[in-house]
């Protein structure tokens, strides 16, 4: 079956329900580590369950891969889920936090969607049909100087073991651009690329289900999705998103 947007877009804030309400009671929330620096909530695992189970039962021909319950059969057309992208964040009550589904059919992006609950922000693209947010059409930013730009980062690598050290790089792009943030959910900083609240954003050491989502959303808005070197593609252990305006000038200071 051909996915709806309108039935996708049902199930996945239903999904936002079950996280909110956990959400606004977070003195009773379950938290576990999974190793010292990811931890998983009892939140991700029931959004996770509840898309699972809702997405099979609606579109039964696509597998599943999820953050917190892996990989099903059928990963050659699969649903690729971070039931919530930004745990850290909601763990402590923040608002950015979010949901991030995507359909990859050989190894193609078709659809993405990424809903902030606490924000109710919820964005979606369907390949060659443009990028939304709360139904309105959304474009990356026309910022062309990377002196007036607004960027952002994480690091989900901070503490790991790699050598390149994403402190060096951000500190190196800080004294070069105007405004720096970072907002703790990969998913949902490429929507803020996609519609022109930051100009772009980069981050290492993450995983599909992280970007898959936001990736399609950045490119339907007009946006660049690379890795540090300008080579086009979805490269989570490496992955810059921009306007593509200040694209030239950032591959400089990667
Ligand atoms: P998560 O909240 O789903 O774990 C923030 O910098 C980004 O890094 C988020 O997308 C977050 O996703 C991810 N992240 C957090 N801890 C991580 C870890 N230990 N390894 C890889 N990614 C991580
Ligand atoms: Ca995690
Ligand atoms: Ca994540
Ligand atoms: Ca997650």
């Amino acid at each position: 079956m051909p996915v709806s947007l309108n039935t996708l877009e049902i199930i996945i804030r239903k999904a936002g329900e079950i996280a909110l309400n956990q959400f606004n009671d977070l003195q009773n929330l379950q938290i576990t580590q999974k190793n010292p620096r990811d931890f998983v909530t009892a939140a991700d695992v029931a959004v996770e369950k509840f898309l699972k189970q809702s997405l099979a039962q609606k579109y039964p021909e696509y597998g599943f891969w999820g953050e917190e319950s892996g990989q099903s059969e059928n990963q050659a057309q699969r649903w690729i889920v971070d039931p919530i992208d930004g745990t850290h964040s909601f763990a402590k009550g923040q608002y950015f936090w979010s949901i991030s589904v995507a359909l990859e059919i050989d190894n193609e992006l078709i659809f993405g969607a990424v809903y902030a609950p606490a924000l109710n922000d919820y964005y979606c693209a369907k390949k060659g049909q443009g990028a939304f947010k709360n139904s309105k059409k959304i474009n990356v930013s026309n910022e062309t100087d990377l002196g007036n730009s607004m960027i952002a980062t994480g690091f989900a690598c901070l503490r790991s073991y790699l050598e390149e050290n994403n402190l060096e790089r951000f500190c190196r792009i800080a004294q070069k651009t105007t405004g720096q943030r970072r907002f703790g959910s990969a998913a949902m900083d490429l929507c803020l690329v996609a519609d022109g609240q930051v100009d772009a954003f980069w981050e290492q050491e993450l995983n599909l289900y992280d970007v898959a989502a936001g990736a399609l959303i950045v490119l339907e808005a007009g946006g660049t999705v690379t890795d540090f070197k300008g080579n086009k593609g979805v490269f989570p252990k490496q992955i810059l998103a921009s306007n593509g305006t200040i694209l030239e000038e950032l591959l400089q200071l990667m």
